[in-house]
This record gives structure tokens, sequence and C-alpha cells, in this order.
């Protein structure tokens, strides 16, 4: 892939994509292709997210999803723009998304095309209606079965570093598209006003950081390992910073901008956590990898777990290496977890 260096300000994802591809001469435009179909859903739901409180988009939508989470308006919103974006243009044979039951097939009136997305719409929902940032996380499988046939289970319960890439949609006080690839990390603005992303993070590398984010409300239901390696943060010398919006695609990427780390451990209640395998850790684990940085269930790293169910929970430890490191040694120590 393109090095970032050879992109100039005011390279659009459109051209960034494009040069790219030159750079594959096997490559069918698919994968370019299902990038334009994120682009244009992360347009939709800015558009329709910034105008939530105008739009009576805010509150719930009375439903509950498949986990029983009360579904906010803009969850289905974002899930609907999604499907719509991604199962018509040839790329895409499966969508697995956390506001669905199960695996979505592209329709058969559409061309079904080599990519599985994993998706959760539009975390942090419940964000919404104090306007604080959200996002939507994706993933990108390549499928195993043969195309043409209808894909199964076999292409996306997989692990984690069977993703080719995977990105995230920051709704925040702009909108950028974070993409991660093999050949690394890059993040396009969207400038509203000509409805383009324009590449304004290239090369995204994850620094060292002094910033820890992790819901303290819990602190009584951690294992000793997670309550041991907070202590010896704020214990430290130069105690690190405490960050914590409560939305995981704001707080992942406030630390891969500042370096740090996010916890989501598990707890007596949530054995398994709270945030999902497959359309959650996964995608951010790849791309924080491909950034230099590193994420674990506590225990192991992500990207080697196999799920057994698409709605699969996990523990989540992400952030810079060092960090994630250590954080991994005191929490794998326990013998209770
Ligand atoms: P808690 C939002 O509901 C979410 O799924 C993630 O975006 C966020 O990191 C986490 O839950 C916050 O959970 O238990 O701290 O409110």
């Amino acid at each position: 892939m393109a090095s970032a260096q050879q992109f100039e300000e005011g390279t659009t994802l459109d051209r960034f994509l494009m040069d790219t591809m030159r750079e594959y001469p096997h490559a069918t435009g698919q994968f370019v292709n299902l990038c334009q179909s994120m682009a244009l859903a992360g347009k939709m739901i800015s558009a329709r997210v910034n105008r939530a409180g105008l739009a009576g988009m805010l509150g719930a939508a009375g439903g509950q999803n498949v986990h029983g989470e009360f579904v906010q308006k803009l969850d289905l919103y974002a899930n609907d723009v999604f499907k719509a974006s991604l199962e018509h243009r040839g790329h895409t044979c499966m969508i697995v998304s956390e506001e669905e039951g199960g695996p979505v097939l592209v329709p058969s009136r559409y061309e079904s095309g080599d990519y599985v997305v994993t998706l959760d719409p539009l975390d942090g929902s419940s964000n919404i209606d104090c306007n604080a940032t959200i996002g939507s996380i994706f993933g990108i499988f390549k499928r195993k079965t043969p195309t043409g046939t209808p894909a199964t289970r076999e292409d996306v319960v997989r692990p984690g570093d069977d993703l080719v890439a995977s990105g995230y949609i920051i709704f925040g006080s702009g909108t950028l598209l974070v993409l991660a690839t093999e050949a690394g990390v890059f993040g396009f603005t969207l400038d509203p006003t000509v409805g383009e992303f324009f590449l304004s993070h290239p090369a995204l590398k994850i620094p060292k950081g002094r910033i820890y984010s992790v819901n303290e409300g819990y602190r009584a239901q951690w294992q000793p390992g997670v309550v041991s390696y907070i202590d010896g943060l704020q214990r430290a010398d130069k105690p690190w910073k405490a960050r914590y919006i409560g939305s995981l695609v704001a707080d992942v990427h406030r630390n891969i901008l500042k370096g740090g780390v996010f916890l989501y451990p598990a707890t007596p209640g949530s054995p398994q956590g709270k945030l999902r395998l497959l359309y959650e850790a996964f995608p951010l684990a790849f791309l924080v990898e491909k950034a230099g940085g590193a994420a674990t269930d506590g225990r192991v790293r992500i990207l080697d777990l196999h799920p057994e169910d698409i709605h699969d929970r996990t523990p989540l430890v992400i952030g810079d290496a060092d960090a994630v490191a250590r954080a991994t040694e005191l929490m794998s120590a326990d013998p209770s977890f």
C-alpha cells in the first residue's frame, strides 16, 4: 500500500484508495468500493447525529436489541444505513451487526462479493442524548467459502487475526474515519461543506502515554490484578491521568493519539466483560496493533481469540504496548481469573 508521505494535504479518501489500489495489480476494486460504502454511511450518520436533537432522533426507539439493551433511535438508523450502503455494490456477501440477531446475507437480487463486514453501527449510543462523542466500528474479513455461494458462519466466526482491515468512524467535534489495513492506520476528516473525507492523519502510530481509561465505579468488583495495576498508576512518581468518556470509540481514539490504556475488565457479574469480541474488540485490536499498540483480554492477545458465537463478549485491555503489557502481566497473575 502507498506510503503515507506520498500524500499531500487535500488528498481525498477516494484518491488515497485509488492510488493505493494501483500497488495491488490483482485488486478487483471491491475493497476500494467497500471503503467508499463505509464513507457514505459515515456521511449519512454524521448528518443525522448532528441534527438528532432536531430530527426527533434522540432517545430510545422503544425497542430492545437481541441483547435486551434499549436501542436508541440512531442505533437503528445507523444499522439500516450501513446495510443499505453495503449490500448492493457487489463487494460484501454477509454482514454481522450488533443490532442483528444473526448474520445478514446480501439479498440475492444483488451481486454477492468477497468480503464479510462486522459492525457495531453506533457504539456509545447511550451518550447520544448528552451530546457526547459516539462512533461506528467495523471489521472486514475476506470470505473463506467460494464466491457466488451463500456465505456461512465459517466466513465470520473466526480468529481476529483473519481480519484484512478494520476501522471506526467517530462522531465528535468533527467526523473522522480511521482505516487500518496491512500497511498502516490512516485518518480522514470529513469536510461537511463539500461532503468529502480528506486525509488528516497519515500513518497513525500510538505513542507511549500516561492516561488510563476505566470505569472506576466498578472498582469494588475488579480482580486483584486490575486493582494493583490502577493503584500503581495513581501512586507513580508522576501519577497517570484518568479519562473516561464512556464511549469506546472516543476513549480508544484518544489513546491512539495520546497513548495510554483503556480497560474494560471482567467482573463477577460480567465474567466475559461487556464489550463484544467480533465487532468491537477485534476491529479495534487490529487497528491498534497496526498503529504499534497492543490489545489483550487481560491474559492473551485479542486477535488470537476464537469466537464461539457472533455476539461473544470479552474483557479488553487496549492501548500502547508498554501499558497493555504491564496491565496484562498483573491481570494474568490472578489465580482467580
Ligand atoms: P460502562 C457504551 O455503552 C459501551 O458499549 C462502550 O462504548 C463503552 O466503552 C462502555 O459501554 C461503557 O460501559 O459500563 O462504563 O457504562
